[in-house]
């Protein structure tokens, strides 16, 4: 590693000498490191990732659409008199030639990303700090809100078309490669007795209710960074899978994590569950930021999000395991099927507490709207 992460400082011109790395454990995809250099008495820091070219087929198409993405922002955030730029928007690093990726002997492609300095992110979030998750990806897209989408490559297509999911989890029992199935009929059994939910938002978008939106895909609250002292929202990271989606999707994923009781990999399910407070306070945070632009549909359909992001999950894990574990990375042996029990119990358990959902969306939303 050493060596090629002096091998990237140079191809990237970073300013000081390489002086070590550390390694960030989150994330299911890519691989992602902190290096540090050192010029004279000052320490900086580098965001260096190397992409996973099996999820993400075409990386410049990523590299592309993280720079328009972020342009836009940087632009708006610097037209409002923000003076926070610089910690709120991650930036690609150019290498000598003007590409944005190092390409190994081996062919990994490895990319380098601005470092947020004195910031936080939580996988576990406190009441406050879910509050302002919930505004920084409300704000992420409330900014986009005018930004062209034609000009954004669809880097993995049908990301959040959960009926493709269905599809692929059904396809994958019934080619069963690695005779896993057996062993899952009952979570499967689970998940097609909810199939109903995957066509919901395509029904509404084909109606003309739920428009497709510039959105970030990928709303976990550990995208988000927080200034370390004051816990404000600064940068929503993780810019990848910013492609059309839907209001909801964003929303949904990022409720269906943040307010887990539990880890989503948690081995005791009796502790996984929707913490409804936990909701509120998400909710709380973004519905004002996206309350002007969307649609009363796309309002209503917010707790929706939530379920139907649970189960897409919990659908997309069990066909990695199905199919052999090739998707997510894998810490541990029946992860992915483990992954799939959480995601499952939790949908269960929004399920329940669905009506009680949206009955506590309608505090924030003025009775004109809803
Ligand atoms: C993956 O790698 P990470 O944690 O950012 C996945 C998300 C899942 C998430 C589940 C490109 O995200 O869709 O919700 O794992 N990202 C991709 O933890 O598939
Ligand atoms: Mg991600």
């Amino acid at each position: 590693m050493e060596a090629l992460f002096r091998l990237i400082c140079e191809e990237f011109k970073l300013k000081g000498e390489y002086v070590g790395y550390d390694i960030i454990k989150a994330g299911n995809i890519n691989d992602t490191y902190v290096i540090t250099t050192i010029i004279g008495e000052c320490k900086k820091k580098y965001i260096i990732q190397r992409i996973n070219t099996a999820v993400f087929k075409e990386p410049k198409q990523i590299a592309s659409n993280v720079q328009l993405v972020t342009s836009h922002i940087e632009k708006k955030l610097i037209e409002q008199g923000d003076k926070e730029v610089k910690r709120k928007v991650v930036r690609i690093y150019k290498n000598k030639k003007g590409g944005c990726f190092y390409i190994s002997e081996n062919g990994d492609y490895w990319r380098v990303l601005s470092y947020v300095y004195n910031s936080v992110n939580y996988s576990q979030a406190t009441n406050s700090v879910l509050k302002a998750a919930g505004e920084a990806f409300g704000t992420f897209q409330r900014l986009l809100q005018d930004f062209p989408a034609e000009k954004l490559y669809t880097t993995i297509p049908d990301f959040h078309n959960t009926e493709k999911r269905f599809a692929a989890l059904n396809e994958a029992a019934q080619r069963d490669p690695y005779g896993r199935k057996q062993e899952v009929l009952a979570e499967l059994e689970y998940l097609l007795s909810r199939e109903e939910y995957a066509s919901r938002f395509r029904v509404l978008h084909e109606m003309g209710e739920m428009p497709y939106r510039v959105t970030h895909n990928d709303t976990k609250c550990n995208n988000v960074m927080f200034d370390l002292n004051t816990d404000a929202p600064l940068a929503v990271i993780d810019l990848d899978t910013v492609m059309p989606g839907f209001v909801a999707h964003d929303f949904g994923d990022a409720v269906r994590f943040a307010a887990n009781t539990a880890e989503e990999d948690e081995e005791d399910l009796s502790k996984v569950s929707l913490d409804l407070n936990k909701y509120e306070c998400f909710a709380c945070g973004f519905i004002p930021q996206v309350f002007d632009m969307v649609t009363k549909t796309e309002l209503e359909s917010l707790p929706d999000g939530v379920i139907i992001m649970a189960l897409e999950l919990a659908a997309r894990f069990l066909t990695d395991y199905l199919n052999g574990d090739t998707y997510f990375k894998c810490k541990k042996p029946k992860h992915n099927l483990l992954r799939a029990k959480c995601q499952i119990a939790l949908a269960k358990d929004i399920e329940a507490k669905l009506p009680e959902m949206h009955a506590r969306l309608a505090r924030f939303v003025p009775v004109a709207k809803y």
